[in-house]
C-alpha cells in the first residue's frame, strides 16, 4: 500500500546542484520509497533575508512510510549533508532542504509536522516545480489544483536552472 506524496528540494550553500541531485538519489534509493517524477531545478530569488539565490525542485514519491516517518527519513538526510538546524536562522541559508509539500488528499497540524506545507500556497519556488510534474493535484486546504495556485502568484522569481548561471 503506497501513498503519493510530493516533496520540495532546496539548497543555496556549496554545491547546491551536487546536494540536490545526490539527495534525491538518495531518497529514491531508501526502501519503501520509490521516485515517480522529478522536476527540472529552478533558480529562484530568495524569500526572506538576503542570501544566495536558491535551487529549487519537487518531486512525486510512492511512498510506505507514514508521514511522520518521511518526516524522520527526511531530516536524517538533510543531517547527512551537514545541516544543522540550531546553527542556522530560521529563514537563513541551507545545505539542504526537504520538506513534505503533500500526502495524498491528508490533512494534518501536528506540532512537528503540518501537511499541506503551511506555506506552498503562496510559494513560487514549491508551486513553479510542482506544477511541471503535478498540475492536477488537488491542495486539499484550498481545495484549487497547483496549475491553479501557480496562477494566482507572482512567479517572476523563479527560472528555469541553466548549469552555468550557478556561481556560488
Ligand atoms: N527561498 C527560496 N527561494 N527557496 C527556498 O527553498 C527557501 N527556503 C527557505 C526560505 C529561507 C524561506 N527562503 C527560501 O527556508
Amino acid at each position: 500500500m503506497t501513498n503519493q506524496c510530493a516533496i520540495a528540494l532546496g539548497s543555496n550553500l556549496g554545491n547546491s546542484l551536487a546536494t540536490l541531485e545526490q539527495a534525491l538519489k538518495i531518497i529514491s534509493q531508501t526502501p519503501g520509497i520509490n521516485l515517480v517524477a522529478a522536476s527540472s531545478w529552478y533558480l529562484t530569488k530568495p524569500i526572506g533575508p538576503p542570501q544566495p539565490d536558491y535551487l529549487n525542485g519537487c518531486a512525486i514519491l510512492a511512498v510506505e512510510p507514514t508521514p511522520e516517518e518521511l518526516l524522520v527519513l527526511l531530516q536524517a538526510i538533510e543531517l547527512q549533508f551537514g545541516r544543522v538546524r540550531i546553527k542556522e536562522s530560521r529563514w537563513g541559508a541551507r545545505t539542504l532542504d526537504l520538506d513534505i509539500i503533500l500526502y495524498g488528499d491528508l490533512i494534518i497540524n501536528n506540532s512537528d509536522l503540518i501537511i499541506p506545507h503551511p506555506r506552498m500556497r503562496e510559494r513560487a519556488f514549491v508551486l513553479v516545480p510542482l506544477s511541471e510534474i503535478a498540475e492536477d493535484w488537488q491542495e486539499p486546504v484550498s481545495q484549487k489544483a497547483i496549475a491553479q495556485l501557480v496562477s494566482e502568484i507572482d512567479c517572476s522569481g523563479v527560472t528555469i536552472f541553466q548549469p552555468s548561471e550557478l556561481n556560488n
